[in-house]
């Protein structure tokens, strides 16, 4: 197996070992995002097919997670640091009735590495949660992630909370139950600020950096 393969196979079989040399040996290849953009994100992909085919069972899956996570703790201190800018506060959450926080874990590491101050809610943030930090913490932007596709209609939900309790802020949306189209015909008609979608955690940077300025 080539080091790309085995590296997705870590997190297909959901083992550990050998899992650090090997991207110790990526490192010297590719930066620490495109290790996670690339083999580590193929791996999850397999798994989520398996998983569909109920070739992989739940407990399977959180093996593979772990390796994941474990892949990106890894990585993190390689990762590129912008040094002394403070850019805005962003509150984080994977809204309610959804568990998955890769991708928002993986948005947090990169905004914070790029000067952006940010608060994680966590997972299965119901909207009062939310409405609370977000009076406590005044954001700047609030960032929702979702995996399921009932986060999808969590997130309509979420805005037309947030909307009744005054909150305007933007909001930065993402997860693979969103596509750009929801966002615009679903999500932002129930929002009185903005609401922009993020294809991914880089594209989140991206649209952070935009409304930093
Ligand atoms: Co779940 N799961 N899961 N799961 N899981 C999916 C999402 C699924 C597609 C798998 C499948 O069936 N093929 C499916 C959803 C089906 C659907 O709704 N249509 C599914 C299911 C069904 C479930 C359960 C219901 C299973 C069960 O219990 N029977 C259950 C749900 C529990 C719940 O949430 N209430 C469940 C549980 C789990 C685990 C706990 C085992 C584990 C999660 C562990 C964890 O996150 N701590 C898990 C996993 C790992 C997956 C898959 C395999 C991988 C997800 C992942 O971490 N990807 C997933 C299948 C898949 O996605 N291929 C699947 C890697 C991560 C980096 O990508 O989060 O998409 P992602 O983030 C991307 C972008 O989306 C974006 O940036 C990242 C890339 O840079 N992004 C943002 C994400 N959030 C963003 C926010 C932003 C900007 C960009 O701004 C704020």
């Amino acid at each position: 197996m080539t080091l790309e393969e085995r590296l997705a196979n870590y997190v297909v079989e959901g083992s550990k070992e050998g899992l650090i040399p090997d991207l110790e040996e990526a490192l010297t290849k590719y930066p620490p995002l495109e290790i996670i953009n690339g083999p580590l994100m193929t791996g999850m992909e397999e798994v989520g097919r398996l998983f569909n085919l109920n070739e992989l069972i739940v407990a399977e899956v959180l093996q593979s997670a772990e390796v994941m996570k474990a892949a990106v703790a890894h990585l993190e201190p390689f990762m590129e640091k912008q040094e002394g800018s403070r850019k805005g506060k962003i509150l984080l959450a994977t809204v309610k009735g959804d568990v998955h926080d890769i991708g928002k874990n993986l948005v947090e590491i990169i905004l914070s590495n790029n000067g952006f101050h940010v608060v994680n809610l966590g997972i299965k943030v119901p909207p009062e949660q939310l409405i609370k930090a977000a009076r406590e913490e005044r954001p700047d932007a609030i960032g929702l992630s979702g995996l399921l596709v009932k986060s999808a209609q969590q997130m309509v939900i979420t805005a037309q909370d947030l909307r009744a309790a005054g909150i305007d802020v933007p909001l930065l949306v993402g997860g693979a139950a969103l596509t750009r189209k929801f966002t615009s015909n679903r999500i932002a008609p129930e929002y009185q600020g903005l609401v922009l979608f993020a294809k991914d955690a880089m594209d989140g940077l991206d649209i952070a950096n935009r409304l930093n300025k």
